[in-house]
């Protein structure tokens, strides 16, 4: 079984209710003022199931739109995820304005096939109709749509194949794990409280799960779940859903043009776009930059503010860059389609694409997702990778594909979970070698560069790239040790002023290893002559000013051992007395022994640790 959504377009009273109960023997038209009239006012529903010529079968959520003109907005907010439009013109009336409106809002908003059901042919001329039907699709996505004619008095079956026809050539809507409701119609049932119906696309929801109502950001559980009727576990893309959301009370938190979604995406006040007027318009008024528009998109219309950076005005037949400023917060995923009306309400100026902010303009929509994935990581220099585009309409499987590909062409660097700007990682990553370099330069007795000093000659870099930069200049040239950083084959070695001093301080501690003389480092080249001593293993330091040579340490540690392994323990001053030293030296080297796991204190006295 393979689900799709049809949606009705055309003209007022051009037949597209009449044709959805013919085909489904649903009565579209629910309003009793819809009745009254003889109009459609809001969008109607009614589901259709159908078997294709080779056998398949399909399951069709049909969406019936009011053609009036005043009703343009419910319109749009029920074709916005549709797989195949049902565009109604009738035999005795021809292509008319709402007809060419609806066709334009069809292809800004991507619906990619229709059949044009040619409605009255009682009445009218349908031959001529045809023909100028056909004369209007030149140049539009519907060119080769089937034209099939209707009547009242005539079956549906050839309709029926026809839709059968062109659903089996539809590639059925993809899960890319992000399903999205976009609510058309809440209401309250006595008992199971708020439930609120929609189109779902991008993805499956379940019996159970909570989801998130946005742009309000409020949870609930669902409840139970149904498509065209029945109660189901769960429902995927491209169906007519019905979610029973207890903990929303419908009226005061819930309506028409919220979403709901899973969690971990959050509503935006300002959009990237790429705007497209069509040629066929005739715009009055033409859109003009900083002009304020409604802006269709899902079963929402939010008020918004078009900057065009580019030009002062979009014409027919123009497309071009946008900077969207909404007055309200809008779920919107990069990839969506959407409409701009004017503020009256009566003329479409524009379609649009959601993109990311910044993103360059792209020609070639085999490109657009590369491009928009490159602007996403500039404009924040680097990105989770779990984050990049994941409010989008594309999988995580396309998103990986196309940072790949980006790696690929050395537009950035990818670690295992950052995406990176190339050019950025490669400055970061040279600075990096030239300071650590210029250190072992300026300081060849050190074992390398402090982390912290590198962290903070690239502070202008995010922290999480320097981390990266390490790790990968570890998997090369470079090694870390403790808190260092240094290249594999540095040495370390003394300047000779700095050699002159350590052998002064060589000397100092030679004279009595066992209890040598203080040693206080005053100036810098004693503390680094010091410091390079001990990371030689020359000389081990007890306490602030106290140092004996490594080879005494050695000793004295060896005689400790002898020592109170011939008695069991011993105190403070017999080991002092035993390596011929002073409590000076003693006891500090006891603690370094304690320190080290060597000894252990038992009351005042010392043990061997075994
Ligand atoms: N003679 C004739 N009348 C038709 C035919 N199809 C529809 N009608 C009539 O045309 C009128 C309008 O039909 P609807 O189906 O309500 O038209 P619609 O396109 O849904 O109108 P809106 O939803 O208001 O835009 C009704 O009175 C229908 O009975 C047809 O094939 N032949
Ligand atoms: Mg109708």
């Amino acid at each position: 079984m393979t689900h799709f959504i049809l949606a009705t377009a055309g003209h007022v009273d051009h037949g597209k209710s009449t044709l959805v109960r013919a085909l489904t023997g649903t009565d579209p038209d629910r309003l009793p003022e819809e009745k009254a009239r003889g109009i459609t006012i809001d969008l109607g529903f009614a589901h259709l199931s159908l078997l294709s010529p080779s056998g398949q079968s399909f399951d069709v959520g049909i969406v019936d739109v009011p053609g009036h003109e005043d009703f343009v907005r419910n319109m749009i907010a029920g074709v916005g995820s549709i797989d195949l439009a049902l565009l109604v013109v009738a035999a005795d009336d021809g292509w008319m304005p709402q007809t060419e409106e609806h066709l334009q809002i069809l292809e800004y908003l991507g619906v990619g096939r229709a059949i044009v059901a040619l409605t009255k042919c009682d009445l009218g001329d349908p031959e001529r109709v045809e023909a100028n039907v056909r004369e209007k699709l030149r140049g539009t996505g519907f060119e080769n749509a089937p034209i099939i004619p209707t009547s009242l008095h005539t079956s549906s079956e050839e309709l029926r194949s026809a839709i059968a026809r062109e659903l089996a050539q539809l590639q059925p809507q993809q899960d890319i794990g992000k399903p999205r409701l976009f609510v058309d119609r809440t209401f309250t049932l006595r008992g199971p409280g708020t439930v609120v119906t929609g189109t779902l696309t991008g993805g499956t929801l379940q019996r159970g799960q909570t989801v998130f109502s946005q742009p309000r950001n409020l949870p609930a559980r669902i409840r139970s779940l149904q498509t065209h009727g029945r109660e189901v576990d769960q429902a995927g893309p491209a169906t007519r859903t019905a979610l029973n959301l207890p903990e929303l009370t419908a009226k005061e938190t819930i309506r028409r043009g919220d979403v709901i979604c899973l969690g971990g995406f959050e509503p935006v006040t300002r959009i990237g776009a790429l705007l497209r007027s069509s040629p066929r318009l005739r715009q009055r008024p033409p859109l003009k930059s900083g002009a304020v528009l409604y802006l269709h998109l899902g079963t929402t219309r939010v008020s918004a503010r078009i900057i065009l950076p580019d030009r002062a005005k979009l014409r027919p037949g123009e497309a071009g860059p946008a900077e969207i400023r909404l007055t309200t917060p809008l779920l919107a995923f990069v990839g969506d389609r959407f409409v701009l009306r004017d503020p009256s309400e009566r003329h479409t100026l524009a379609g649009g694409v959601v993109v990311p902010l910044g993103a360059a303009p792209l020609l070639s929509a085999s490109d657009a997702l590369d491009g928009w994935v490159l602007a996403e990581i500039q404009r924040q220099r680097v990105l989770r990778r779990d984050a990049i585009l994941r409010a989008s309409c594309f999988s995580s499987g396309e998103i990986d594909a196309a940072l790949q590909k980006l790696e690929a062409n050395g537009k950035i660097v990818l670690t295992n979970e950052f995406a990176f700007v190339a050019e950025a990682w490669r400055v970061a990553r040279q600075r990096a070698v030239d300071v650590i370099a210029h250190e072992h330069e300026t300081h060849p007795e050190r074992a390398g560069m402090l982390l912290s000093e590198l962290r903070a000659a690239l502070n202008e870099f995010p922290e999480c790239m320097i981390e990266e930069i390490v790790s990968d200049l570890c998997a090369s040239d470079f090694v870390k040790v403790h808190r260092f950083i240094a290249k594999r084959d540095h040495r370390r070695r003394l300047p000779p002023q700095i050699e002159v001093i350590a052998d002064e301080i060589i000397r100092g501690l030679s004279g009595n290893p066992v209890d040598p003389p203080s040693q206080r480092a005053t100036t810098s080249q004693a503390r680094a002559a010091i410091d390079f001593l001990i990371g030689q293993g020359e000389v081990v330091q007890l306490a602030p000013d106290v140092f004996v040579l490594g080879s005494a340490f050695a000793e004295m540690k060896q005689r400790a051992a002898d020592f109170i392994s011939a008695h069991g323990r011993a105190t403070v001053s017999q080991l002092r007395r035993e390596l011929g030293t002073s409590r000076r030296i003693a006891v500090p080297l006891l603690e370094l022994f304690d320190k080290q796991g060597f000894t252990r204190r038992v009351g005042d006295e010392r043990v061997l640790v075994r």
